[in-house]
């Protein structure tokens, strides 16, 4: 298997830890989809990472696809849970974490814009969904070791990467004093090898020309 990713990138982080963590056996490819010479072209009819390739089978693309995939090809540990409610309360974190990151994204992309041609209206909505996504995670955790059923889920796998890609990509909000229960987790569960191995790293994008 192939994983075409980039490395500041949470939904390729996804991927990147479940492979870990399932132990399959991958080879990780850098892109930087942003760029015109992305390896997306042909994979992805929307240009975008992750990308799993595997040989004599169609690319697949979108982060919670790859997961659900994942979990057919090798069960242990299981993402996505088998109880109903968990499953749903695990996508829920999932949801919540991607669309979290999806608002910083557009932030970082519109502050990359020329200073006149930057909206701060969108910013600002998009804002709102960063901090309100957040503490709906900060509430939804508690006081709780893992945000699903006492295992380690898909959830956390977002929840995590989402708190990282904050520390990376928007670092003015500092979620860690606002949210001392998101703080703690954080530190529970930041030795763990798949995320130490797969910790976002900003990669330099060709500028946008308007
Ligand atoms: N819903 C998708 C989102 C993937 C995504 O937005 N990837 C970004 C990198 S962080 C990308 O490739 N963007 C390139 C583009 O939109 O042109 C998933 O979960 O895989």
């Amino acid at each position: 298997m192939k994983l075409i990713i980039a490395t500041p990138s949470p939904y390729a982080r996804k991927a990147r830890v479940v492979l870990r963590e399932k132990q399959i056996d991958f080879e990780e490819i850098v892109d930087v989809p942003w760029n015109r010479d992305t390896l997306t072209k042909n994979l992805n009819p929307l240009g975008k990472i992750p990308i799993l390739i595997e040989e004599g089978k169609e690319p697949l693309f979108d982060s919670k696809i790859i997961v659900q995939y994942l979990d057919h090809v090798n069960q242990t540990p299981l993402m996505y849970p088998k109880d109903p409610l968990d499953n749903i309360n695990a996508r829920v974190i999932e949801t919540t974490a991607d669309g979290v990151c999806d608002a910083v994204v557009l932030v970082f992309l519109e502050n990359s814009r020329k200073e006149t041609l930057r909206s701060n209206d969108w910013i600002q909505r998009q804002e709102a969904k960063i901090y309100e996504g957040t503490k709906y995670l900060s509430d939804c955790l508690g006081t709780k070791k893992y945000f699903v059923d006492d295992h380690f889920t898909i959830a956390d796998v977002c929840g995590f990467s989402c708190l990282e890609y904050l520390d990376l990509r928007f670092a003015k909000f500092d979620w860690r004093t606002e949210y001392p229960n998101l703080e703690s987790y954080w530190h529970i569960h930041k030795g763990r090898q798949s995320f130490l191995e797969t910790k976002p790293t900003a990669q330099i994008i060709e500028p946008l020309e308007d």
